[in-house]
């Protein structure tokens, strides 16, 4: 990876090293920020108007997700009410792929944030909070995570969310509390961390979360989740689900959940504690997976197989309201097919033109989680 000597810049004019840009600079970097007014008033006095040298701050956010929102969400709060109440905030949706994930360009602010993502290493990368079990890309990156002496990287994979990580730690060691988001924070608990009631909870889509979330996984591009995070940071989650532009993309992904339901109560079959379902033929690349558990409370395991533009794929899980207890490890099993996951949920990947093998080795699944 190319190292930039540059440390953050000051400014859409990029004057690095005017007196004022760099005192104002250190301010930031040691968190003074009682010298925010200071800090003003000197890059006035050096001729910049305001609107151009305002704080540009970077958010990279885990994309298509309650959690990956609500982070960029809290994390811009903090940042605005805690350090640079005029700082303008830019958005990057970040994806896992087996490709590079991060380029130079992407680290371009005044600060440079990461939040539900995995680490960086890049120099210009200033804040970074995250709660997956694989944060680091590479062994270096954790090493370098650990040298770290910013105060500003956090790391914690007990959190169930980003979300509640973020406002835990900010505010232990900043003092900040923003009370008009604990909704935001609770609900991101819940959803990242399958915290659920009941499968009525995550299924009927009641709470504005719920609907939420349906909107922020199924929209594409990441213009309206960007949207989403700028409404987060100050309205509730009634009112950002009420906004006609949201309603626009949440009413179809609402009616595709309903059908799916349909779909998957047609297809499934129930035999001793597994529930199973063939979606080659209905064209249904994506569904919530509580679905099988609210259709059918009786089921301990699914195993489905389904098929998208690139790949077929066999989905194993587990009822977390199960009538009993769940014993088998379905990221072993999945193993053993050359997929993976967790121990309560797992998956198996095969080429498009691979369906009558994943079909095979669905069967085989199931007939070995009756046992
Ligand atoms: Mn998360």
């Amino acid at each position: 990876m190319a190292r930039e000597a540059s440390g953050p810049r000051w400014g859409k004019r990029g004057k690095v090293g005017d007196k004022a840009g760099d005192e104002a600079r250190e301010a930031a970097r040691f968190g003074q920020w009682g010298c925010l007014r200071s800090a003003s008033l000197l890059r006035q006095s050096s001729g910049f108007s305001a609107s151009e040298s305002d704080m540009r701050i970077r958010v990279l956010h885990h994309d298509h997700c309650f959690d990956g929102a609500a982070s960029a969400a809290y994390f811009s709060r903090f940042y605005r009410d805690t350090f640079a109440p005029d700082a303008e905030f830019l958005y990057t949706g970040m994806a896992h792929k087996a490709s590079q994930l991060f380029d130079d360009s992407m680290f371009d602010g005044d600060e440079n944030a990461i939040v539900d993502f995995k680490y960086s290493p890049h120099p210009n990368l200033t804040w970074w909070f995250d709660h997956h079990q694989s944060a680091f890309l590479r062994p270096e990156d954790g090493e370098h995570f650990r040298r770290d002496t910013s105060g500003k990287k956090f790391y914690d994979p007990e959190y169930r969310s980003c979300t509640k990580f973020i406002a835990d730690v900010v505010r232990q060691r900043w003092g900040y509390h923003a009370a008009d988001l604990e909704e935001l924070v609770k609900w991101a608990d819940i959803i990242d961390g399958a915290q659920y009631a009941s499968a009525k909870e995550a299924v009927e889509l009641g709470a504005p979360a719920m609907k939420l979330t349906l909107t922020i996984e199924g929209s594409k591009g990441s213009d309206l989740v960007q949207q989403i995070i700028r409404h987060m940071m100050s309205e509730s989650l009634e009112q950002i689900i009420s906004r006609p532009e949201v309603q626009e993309v949440y009413k179809p992904l609402y009616e595709r959940h309903l059908r799916s339901i349909g779909i998957i109560q047609r297809k499934s079959v129930y035999r001793d504690g597994v529930l199973f379902f063939d979606l080659v033929e209905e064209g249904l690349d994506g569904y919530n997976k509580f679905i099988p558990y609210y259709l059918f409370p009786e089921s301990v395991y699914t195993v489905s197989v389904s098929v998208s533009s690139f790949r077929a794929k066999v989905s194993v899980g587990s009822n977390p309201w199960a009538p009993r207890p769940v014993t088998h490890n379905l990221a072993t099993i999945c193993e053993r097919y050359g997929g993976g996951g967790h121990p309560r949920v797992g998956a198996i990947s095969f080429e498009t033109h691979q369906v009558e093998e994943a079909r095979r080795v669905a069967a085989e699944i199931a007939e070995e989680l009756r046992s």
